[in-house]
This record gives structure tokens, sequence and C-alpha cells, in this order.
């Protein structure tokens, strides 16, 4: 594996010598000022390679070039923000960057519903509870027609764990829907989240997806010409929340995307923490069937406490995804490429060496050391053991 890293630019607690410390070769960014649907010029992303380069790293792969959600509605400007992409694409390609990650989540990116949940031995991670959320919908936000979306038993456990939160609680919930993970562009009131909801009345798992396929179709001239790979990042959660569809959340999904999309430079991320929001995915059997089209990876662990209830686990490697097995897979896919693939350790704890610095949820340098390392480890250890790969 290349090893790589997410750095949040200028703004990032974390340095790029304490990155380039930690062993890594590739630097995973983006041109984060710019807004969904901009251009990024050229002079932007040669400066901020630069910055990289100087500090002894690479930038390789983009996460993200955000979709404008005009794109995925195929509203309003599309057509422009679509032309704006691709151009986007072409000068990303002539600064040597190939390699864009990227997902067609409605409205929100990546979801938790605790972005500080305590571990027994003192140090904090993000947690999911699909009961909280669903909770939050329902009683908090009070969309209209939100309890429709949830069958009677799922309602019913969400009112009773509604009602046992205490006010702080509740707002905890709130706050890491609406304003706490990087990735959603801006920080959004109920009411504004509210009203983007409603945007999306009308659109369908089936418009939404059928949106997605025409996006991908209309800039695939330019990643042939350019080389770029698109790699869509997997829905987080894998599954519809608060009624928008979610349409990249398991294999059926990434088996119609490639053959809706054929060309080659649609491709994924292959994220382990993502797919296993969903205990029927087979993260294993999913880099064996589509990974010859896997171009960047995310490598991390869920521990479940309940049915829809997990938190990103202590360790990378343990938890519902069995990550040597994936490891293996993934050693076999470079091989048959003979090339490396760039993994980050994605996400990390938040522990003591971190307390007092502002790094974004999830992205501590402490946590994801040891994620990266964890990973590293992994690979020696499976190369000396299954000499050949
Ligand atoms: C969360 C990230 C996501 C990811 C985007 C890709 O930690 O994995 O925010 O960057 O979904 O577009």
């Amino acid at each position: 594996m290349k090893q790589g890293w997410r750095w949040y630019g200028d703004a990032d607690a974390i340095t790029l010598k304490e990155i380039r410390q930690a062993g890594v070769t590739d630097v995973v960014a983006a041109l984060y000022e710019r807004k969904p649907g901009e251009v990024w010029p050229v002079k932007e992303i040669k400066a901020r390679a630069k910055k990289v380069k100087d500090a002894g790293m690479v930038w390789s792969v983009v996460e993200s070039v955000p979709v404008h959600e005009e794109i995925k509605k195929r509203t309003g400007n599309y057509r422009q923000y679509i032309e704006n992409y691709k151009v986007t694409l072409r000068n990303l390609a002539k600064c040597g960057i190939k390699t864009v990650c990227y997902n067609f989540m409605p409205v929100l990116d990546w979801t938790r519903s605790n972005l500080a949940y305590a571990l027994p031995h003192g140090s904090t991670c993000l947690e999911y509870n699909a009961h909280e959320l669903a909770g939050f919908h329902m009683f908090y936000l009070k969309r209209p027609g939100a309890e429709k979306e949830y069958d009677a038993k799922t309602k019913a456990r969400a009112s009773r764990l509604w009602k046992k939160l205490s006010a702080a609680e509740k707002k905890r919930v709130a706050d890491s829907v609406l304003c706490g993970l990087p990735g959603t562009v801006d920080d959004l009131t109920p009411e504004e989240f509210l009203a983007q909801l409603k945007t999306y009345e009308g659109i369908d798992d089936r418009r939404l997806r059928e949106n997605m396929y025409a996006f991908l179709n209309e800039i695939t001239p330019v990643l042939e010409e350019t080389g770029v790979n698109m790699c869509i990042h997997p829905d987080d959660p894998p599954h519809p929340i608060f009624g928008l569809p979610r349409i990249l959340s398991n294999a059926k999904d990434i088996a119609e995307m490639y053959r809706r999309c054929p060309s080659k430079h649609i491709g994924l991320t292959l994220c382990t923490g993502s797919l296993g929001g969903d205990p029927q995915n087979d993260a294993v059997a999913i880099m064996k069937r589509f990974g010859s089209r896997v171009y960047f990876c995310h490598f991390r662990n869920l521990e479940y406490t309940d049915d829809k209830v997990f938190h990103e686990a202590q360790c990378h490697l343990c938890g519902n995804t069995d990550m040597p097995r994936l490891f293996e897979e993934f050693l076999k896919e470079e091989k048959r490429r003979g090339e490396k693939i760039v993994v980050r350790p994605d996400h990390g704890r938040l522990l003591e060496i971190d307390k007092g610095r502002k790094c974004y949820c999830g992205y501590s340098y402490g946590g994801r050391l040891i994620g990266l390392a964890e990973l590293r480890g992994l690979e020696i250890g499976l190369k000396y053991a299954r000499k050949g790969l």
C-alpha cells in the first residue's frame, strides 16, 4: 500500500511535518475553500501541491471534489456545474493528480449521532445510533411526514429513547447531524436543513440513480482524455436517512453503477467503515468482486453494541470487517495491477496526546497514527506469512 493521510490544509491542527514523520508518502487533500460547483484553478491546485511536496510528500488523491446538489437533482444550473466539474478534473490532471474521491449522498455527507462516545479506557470515538437519529428526525426536527419513514417497532423504540434523553443529549444528537462533521459544506440550522430536505421531494431512489449515472457518463470523456479515476465513496451510513435516498450502499449498487457506467475510470473508494454500517455488507467479497476498479481505500473498523448502533472500533484491524482477509484481497489486486494503491487510516480515536488540539472529528493525530501502524503491521505480517503476495 501507499501510506495515505487526509490533510485539511492550513486549517488542520495536524501539520505536514507530523504527517511526514508518521511515514506517510501520499497526502489526501482538497481545495476546501472552493465551494461545490466552483472551478478549481490550476494556480491554487499547484500552490497546495507545492506545500505538500516541500514537506516531502505528494498530493496524489483529492478527497473530495464535491458534487453540487443541483447536479444530484438535475435542476437549476446543473449543466454549468457539470462543465465546471470537467474543468476542475482537467486542471487536476494538469497538476498530476488523477485520483478523485467524491460521494453522491444528498444534502448530508457522512452522519453520526455522537462525536465523543467514551470508550472504557477514556479515549473517545464516533458513534452512530439509528434510533437516536430517528428520534431527532421525528421529535426534534419534526419534519412533516417523518413518521412515515419508520415502521411501528422503530417508531416506538425511538420515541421511548428520545423521552429518556436529557436536553443536552438531544442537543448533542442535533449538533452532530447539523454541524459536527467535516464534509457537509456549511453548518445548518434545523430550518435550513428542513428546507434542503424539501428540495429533494420527488427525487426518489431511481431518479437519483439515473442522475448519478448521467453525470458520470457526461464526465467520462474527460476521464478518458486525462486518465483521472473517479472513486465514489460509499454512503455513510449505507442506508436511506431522513427520507433521502442513498444509492451507493452495497454490492448491488456498485454492480449497477459499474454496469451503467462501464468506463474503467469510474471506480470505487473502498471504505470498510462506511460499508460496515450495514452488517449484511461483506467488504471482503466487495473487494474480491469489484477490486479491479478500486483506486483508493479507507480502512477502519466498527463495533456494534446493539441493532443499528455502532461506534468506530478501538483497533483498525478488529471489528465487524475481517481486515486480514480484506487486506489479503487488496494485496492480490495490487499484485495483479503491478501498482500500489493509496490507503488512508480512516478516522481514529481521540487520545490524551491530542487533548487541547482542535482536530477535525475523527481526524486526530494519535488515533490515526495507531491505525496506520496497525495497517502497516498487517501488510508486513501478511507478506511475511504468505510469500508471493
Ligand atoms: C468521512 C469521509 C467522507 C468522505 C466523503 C467523500 O470521514 O470519509 O466525508 O470524505 O464522503 O466525498
